[in-house]
């Protein structure tokens, strides 16, 4: 076991990639035909490539990754779970990263110290259970999760597998790179697969070369234009192309990364000289020697791109040469144009021109290349004398970066022009903002360079309208103060703004030193999990009870969404995040940023037992203690966003029995799997539109649940009338066997004790 708490990889790296040639080659001739580069990875990690069938869209594949990651608002859950399975060790080499439970507030240094107080007991924990099981930890400050990733762990042709929806983020570095809910991370650490349905490939050829104010960012905006919010459901995304091979490789990430906007499993591009160059230059000399080494190999074949359209489901062309940047948002990552049209568009739809911030940085956007261009646009507007209209906040992705930046003085540019540089951390970008500047209520436009721009995302406020842009595009913005620039052709100060420009890598590499970083002990089978049974916010977990068999009758329907439910509708994050580690006190937000058919205010519903209109959490805690069992109706694209099962947990705990859709985000609907829920479909859907407040909902036949076969309701009108609808599901065989005992986490549990 000692080679998995060995956390300098090059060995593993070896091993990994004379799997890939071998496989590869072994599949080729299965199928008698040539591999798109995502497939060679993809079937390198089979658990049976011999026999495994892999019709895409169809077949449930299992996978082998290399590596497990974990931030800190979901490792908590996953660990708790993990801990459940009693291990000695995880089997899989896996890290943890505090990342998301720092709040922005006053800047990098005191926000940290702050950090380190409030969450104490929860990085005691973090850390403890670590050490216990082997797994390495990165301390708060060292930097965000994908960020670590990339620079530490990433290599082509690998595959990992994070309890974050942005996971994806390593494909830039040639990975399959899985954002999945901490359940299934535990089934890897424990040493089973990880399962998914054989994805679609969808190719995406890149032509031209990124040039003035475009950047790699807006190849994934466009893309998000094109494909919208599900287009990449069930589909992995392969890049390729001349395009492809024009781009830095955290540009790269930075277009994986915002893969998950679109919901596809993963991304990936093709191993090339920028690959071996950022290897070397984030001191992995030897790993990049061996990837120089296959770089023929390390991508498609050659038929592949020429005649894409013969090997992937669906292809899609985007010419960087005439690409224009672009700008997204409000509220969803898919609503794009040009910059030269959002001031227009904002005066139609009476968005404030005015903007109230500018954020730069996330795991997306905060590399060497993205802030080297940022600062271009700085230095140029602070020589003229200018500085930021609106306030500047800046979050680099890692203490790495942050001190590459700071040694080459772009840190000083940035703040030359008004910037607050905060904590190498999340921050504003999952709610950790403690913003005094707006009123709650008030309706504001920011502008940022992050992923995601759901209402509330970052400050917690309704009425703030977030749109989505490149980081220079936003240090731009921000100098102008306004939506209505363009910053290609408008002037400041009496000038044009000049191109930006910023090296990939800095010609002397970046920072050698690497902060942060606790490898776990040979033996932790000592060390004791720190777990206070008074605490708030850590909680063992008591497992689910199994089902209970025959029909379900008489289910309320607690609420009905309408349009755009995702994980922060149903579990909220910002001030949540404190809770992620105790089921009980979390489940006291579910559903509160739901929009309710049946309710005039978001997170409020009709409660059938004291026929008022009460927050949707409370009902469904009264619902739970009365022993009534209620369904959730949920609309399209149902819990879209992040991978954090407590958005599943939460429900099942609190005493759902089924959530009906139009449809599913993947994460989310594995998540309510693993947790002994049933998503279920309508198979029409426009009965969606059938459900009224006071149905009653029979789910009939569920001891016959099976593979691809509909499952019949009965709805019940509280006038005595009745209806029939059929409902689908997608569970494998496997995958009953977690509704019946009750979780995936109760069936490990029999696996491994009886
Ligand atoms: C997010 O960006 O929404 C998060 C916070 O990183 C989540 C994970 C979480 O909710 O903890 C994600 O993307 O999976
Ligand atoms: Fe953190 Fe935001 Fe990235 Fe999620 S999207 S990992 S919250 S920086």
């Amino acid at each position: 076991m000692a080679e998995v708490r060995d956390t300098t990889p090059a060995a593993l790296v070896a091993k990994a990639l004379a799997r890939y040639e071998e496989v590869a080659s072994v599949l080729r001739e299965r199928l008698g035909r040539p591999l798109t580069f995502a497939e060679k990875v993809l079937y390198a990690h089979l658990r049976h490539p011999e026999r495994a069938e892999l019709e895409r869209g169809v077949s449930w594949i299992e996978l082998d990754p290399d590596r497990v990651a974990m931030q800190d608002a979901t490792a908590q859950m996953a660990l708790l779970q993990f801990m459940v399975a009693d291990l000695p060790e995880v089997r899989v080499p896996t890290t943890v990263h505090c990342d998301h439970l720092i709040q922005a507030e006053r800047g990098a240094d005191d926000d940290l110290a702050a950090a380190r107080v409030t969450n104490r007991e929860v990085y005691d924990f973090l850390s403890s259970v670590s050490a216990r099981y082997g797994i390495g930890f990165w301390e708060p400050g060292a930097g965000i999760i994908h960020q670590v990733v990339l620079e530490q762990y990433a290599f082509p042709g690998g595959m990992i597998i994070g309890t974050d929806s942005h996971t994806p983020n390593a494909g830039g570095l040639g990975m399959v790179a899985i954002g999945v809910g901490g359940a299934d991370a535990v089934d890897v650490m424990v040493g089973d697969p990880f399962t998914v349905r054989m994805p679609r490939l969808i190719g995406v050829r890149l032509t031209g070369r990124p040039n003035g104010w475009t950047s790699a960012k807006d190849v994934i905006l466009r893309v998000a234009e094109i494909l919208t919010v599900k287009g990449g459901t069930g589909a992995v995304v392969e890049y390729f192309g001349p395009g492809a091979r024009a781009l830095s490789t955290t540009g790269k990430a930075t277009i994986c990364n915002m893969g998950a906007e679109i919901g596809a499993t993963c991304s990936l591009f093709p191993a090339d000289d920028h690959a071996v160059a950022y290897l070397r230059a984030t001191g992995r000399d030897e790993i990049a020697a061996l990837v120089e080494a296959r770089l023929g190999s390390l991508e498609a074949d050659p038929e592949v791109e020429e005649d894409p359209a013969r090997y992937f489901d669906q292809v899609i062309e985007i010419d960087l040469d005439t690409l224009e940047p672009q700008i997204v948002g409000p509220a969803t990552p898919d609503l794009g144009r040009g910059v030269g049209s959002i001031g227009r568009e904002a005066r139609e739809h009476g968005w404030p021109l005015e903007l109230s911030s500018a954020l730069v940085g996330s795991c997306t956007n905060s590399s060497y290349e993205d802030i080297a261009r940022a600062a271009s646009v700085a230095r140029w507007a602070s020589a003229r004398g200018l500085r930021v209209r609106t306030p500047l906040l800046v979050t680099p992705g890692s203490e790495r970066i942050r001190a590459t930046i700071e040694r080459d003085g772009l840190l000083r540019d940035l703040e030359a022009i008004g910037a607050t540089v905060l904590a190498n951390a999340c921050g504003p970008c999952i709610g950790q903002w403690h913003r005094t500047d707006i009123e709650p209520g008030t309706t504001n436009s920011i502008i940022t360079s992050y992923n995601r721009n759901f209402p509330r995302r970052n400050d917690g406020n309704a009425a703030t309208l977030a749109f989505i842009a490149s980081p220079e595009v936003v240090v731009a913005y921000a100098l102008a103060g306004t939506l209505d620039f363009n910053p290609l052709t408008d002037e400041l100060a009496g000038e044009r703004l000049p191109e930006p420009e910023g090296l990939e890598l800095p010609s002397a590499g970046l920072a050698r030193e690497v902060r942060g970083f606790v490898a776990p002990p040979a033996d932790g089978s000592a060390i004791e999990v720190r777990i206070d049974p008074a605490s708030e916010r850590l909680q063992v977990l008591t497992p689910f009870e199994p089902f209970e068999g025959g029909d379900l009758v008489g289910l309320v329907v607690l609420a009905k969404a309408v349009g755009k439910c995702t994980t922060d509708h149903i579990s909220a994050a910002g001030p949540w995040l404190r809770y992620r580690g105790h089921l009980d006190n979390i489940s006291r937000n579910l559903f509160l940023g739901v929009q309710n058919a049946f309710a005039a205010e978001p997170g409020h519903g009709w409660c059938q037992i004291h026929q008022a209109d009460e927050p949707l959490p409370e009902i469904a805690r009264h619902y739970r203690d009365a022993g009534q069992g209620w369904v959730m109706i949920g609309d399209e694209n149902y819990g879209e966003g992040s991978s954090r099962e407590h958005a599943a947990m939460e429900p099942r705990y609190l005493g759902a029995r089924a959530i009906i859709a139009r449809s599913f985000a993947r994460i989310h609907e594995t998540n309510l799997k693993k947790q002994g829920m049933l998503p279920l479909t309508f198979t029409d859907p426009a009965d969606y539109e059938r459900i009224e407040r006071d149905d009653r909902v029979d789910l009939v036949g569920l001891d016959e649940l099976a593979p691809d076969q509909p499952i019949r309701a009965v709805v019940h009108r509280p006038d005595g009338t009745s209806f029939d609808l059929e409902l689908r599901h997608t569970f494998s065989e496997d995958q009953i066997a977690w509704f019946r005992a009750g979780s995936a986490l109760n069936m490990i549990r029999q696996r491994h004790h009886h």
